[in-house]
This record gives C-alpha cells, structure tokens and sequence, in this order.
C-alpha cells in the first residue's frame, strides 16, 4: 500500500504541474481528493489492515494528502479559477518553489576529494566493474580466500578471461592500486580513488551498494609515518582539530604491515561513551603496499615503498559530529523527509 500511495502521489502531482486551465485543476481535485476520488478508494481499505500497518500507512495517506492538496492550492492556475484583474494584489509575496539539492553522500565524497586535492593527491576514478585480476589476484589474495567466493562478492555472468579471470562488482576500491601503477608507470603516484563498491551485506551499518575512498601513495623512501600523518591530517580537516587517529594492527592481502585505523569518538572525546564504548570508532583498512603488488603494477619494490588506505564514504561521513545518523541504510532509503535534513 505504501508503494500505491506514492505512486498515486507522483501521478498526482505530475498532472498538477502539467494541468493547463482551472478547470483542469478541478478535475485533478475531484479524481484525487473528492468524495469517490482515488484517496477515498484507498481509505476504504483501511479496515483490513493491523494496527501496526495502519499507523504507518495512516502517516503517509496523511503526507499524500496535504502534499496533493498543498500543491493544488498553490498551483498558478488556482488562482484564476475566481480570479479577475481587479482582484489581482501584485504587494502579495509570490509562490515558493522547494528547491531540491545533492544527495549528502555526494557532497561527503567532494569534500573528501578537496580535502586530499589540498595536499596533492589526484582524483581518479576506476571500474566499479572490473576484472578478478585487479579486485583480487594482481592484490595478492590467495585463490581459496573467502572475499573471492560468490557469498562475498558479485560476480557477472561472462565468461572468464585467461589472466584477467572473471568480471565481478567490485567490492572495494582497491582495484584502482594497480590500474594507477599502470597507468602513472614510473611513481610518484599520489592518488585518491572514489568509487562504489558492492557486497552480499545489508543490516545496520552495511548496504550491498556503498562508497569507498582509497588512498595510495608510492614513492622512493614512503614509511608508516606519512600513513599516519596522512591519516591525522585528514582526521582532523575532516571531523575538525580535536579528532585524533590511531593505527591498530590488522591481516589484509595486499599490505604489510596492515592496519585498522580508528578515529577518536567525536562525542566523548576518546573517554568511552554508549556509542563507542572505549573512545574510539573503527574508520578503514590501511597499510604499506605489499611488494607483490608493486610488482604486479611494474614497480620495482626494492626501489619504492608505499601506503595505501581504503575507508567507507557512508561510515565516514556518519562519523562526522552531529550527523546523528544510526542506520546506514536511511542515506539509500530515498525518504525525502530524511534528506531534507542535510
Ligand atoms: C577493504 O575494503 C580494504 N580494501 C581497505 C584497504 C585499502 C586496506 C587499502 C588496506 C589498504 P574493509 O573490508 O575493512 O577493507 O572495508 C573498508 C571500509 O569500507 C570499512 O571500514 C567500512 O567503512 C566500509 N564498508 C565495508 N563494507 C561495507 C558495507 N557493506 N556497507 C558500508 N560500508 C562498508
């Protein structure tokens, strides 16, 4: 029902707007919110539903029926319905039209690009769908891993290349490390690649479609220090001066060594609180590239090192002080009464 209701509010409101006469604005009224109109049929049903679905459905019949009503009375033509010149009042101040703006995550990823642009990094964008080569294989990942099981990730249905392998959403950003060393050749390479990534995942804080941003930085004599002094300059343009960031060893394929990296809980400072529990709130996976994977990309590992990070664009900007966001799935559940928060 949730669905019939804002199907007929789109349908509605699509024919306020095109409406060409008072007249024709009427005939919306009546199809619409008269006594035998569309919203009426739907009230009718109201009385097989439980009591948990009919205060749901009851709120948006509600919000559909204000918002068709409101649109119709604020509809140009309404006005000439009994209008003539004389009554015309030109001191009266004119209709408001909403104004609609970018998606929070939109605006998350160019900050986030500014931010790393600030201190040389190029933006780059790889294949949100890509080959096993660059997802798993050119990064180290064992053949029995688990991330390379159909439970993890998505693969399509093509056949598979010989060296390439098969094509699949890509589940992390990681697959740009390579495809920036062939691409760049000779290092250095300082770039921060933004793009979705897909997994088998939804509950709280997962969603199978998501963002990350990953850093990677090769260059002759790149150590854990400019990790973390990349990762505290970012903590702290990004969250603000007080956020301070911390490396916590960690496994992945591709570095070594490897990290978590957390951030200081914005809302109690780093003293522990409900949300937190010990201060801190885990941010992403970074760590020093693997010299398998500098020599996959061409590089020669005992010339260059480098560090590489891959955060959630969601996770983070959740983490922001005062987003008060407790639910990933809300940024992706297109309720404009939520978005109009942002
Ligand atoms: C990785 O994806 C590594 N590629 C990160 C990395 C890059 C490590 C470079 C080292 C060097 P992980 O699986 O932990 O790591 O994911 C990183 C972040 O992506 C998570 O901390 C989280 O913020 C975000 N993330 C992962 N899965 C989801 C999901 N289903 N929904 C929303 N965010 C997710």
């Amino acid at each position: 029902m949730h669905q019939k209701l804002q199907n007929l509010k789109n349908e509605a409101l699509a024919q306020i707007i095109s409406a060409q006469s008072a007249e024709e604005l009427e005939q919306i009224r009546i199809q619409y919110l008269g006594k035998s109109g569309q919203l009426n049929d739907i009230a009718r049903l109201f009385k097989d539903l439980s009591p948990a679905e009919k205060s749901s459905v009851g709120l948006l019949f509600n919000d559909v029926k204000s918002a068709i009503s409101d649109a119709l009375s604020s509809s140009k033509l309404s006005s000439l319905k009994s209008s003539s010149p004389a009554d015309f009042d030109p001191s009266l101040p004119g209709v408001k039209i909403a104004l609609g703006h970018l998606h929070p995550i939109t605006n998350a990823i160019e900050e986030i690009s500014s931010v790393f642009e600030k201190i040389g990094f190029s933006r780059v964008r790889y294949p949100e769908v890509d080959w096993d080569w660059y997802a798993f294989e050119s990064l180290n990942f064992p053949d029995n891993h688990p991330a390379r099981d159909d439970w993890e990730t998505f693969f399509v249905d093509t056949p598979a290349r010989p060296h390439l392998g098969r094509m699949l959403l890509t589940p992390h950003t990681s697959n740009g490390q390579v495809r920036e060393m062939e691409r760049v050749k000779t290092p250095p390479i300082r770039m921060v690649n933004i793009a979705k990534c897909y997994r088998r995942q939804v509950d709280v804080s997962h969603t199978p479609m998501f963002h990350q941003f990953e850093g990677l930085v090769v260059d002759r004599g790149i150590t854990v220090a400019n990790l973390k002094g990349t990762t505290d300059y970012f903590v702290k343009t990004f969250f603000g001066p007080n956020r301070k960031s911390r490396l916590r060893p960690y496994h992945f394929q591709f570095t070594e060594p490897s990290f978590e990296v957390d951030i200081s809980c914005g809302i109690c400072n780093g003293h522990g609180c409900k949300l937190c529990k010990e201060g801190w709130l885990e941010l992403g996976g970074a760590g020093m590239v693997h010299p398998n994977v500098l020599k996959a990309g061409k590089i020669d590992p005992s010339e260059y090192t480098g560090f590489a990070f891959g955060w959630g664009v969601e996770r983070t900007y959740m983490m922001k002080s005062g987003t008060k966001i407790d639910d990933i799935r809300l940024l992706y559940s297109n309720d404009i009464r939520f978005l109009t928060q942002f």
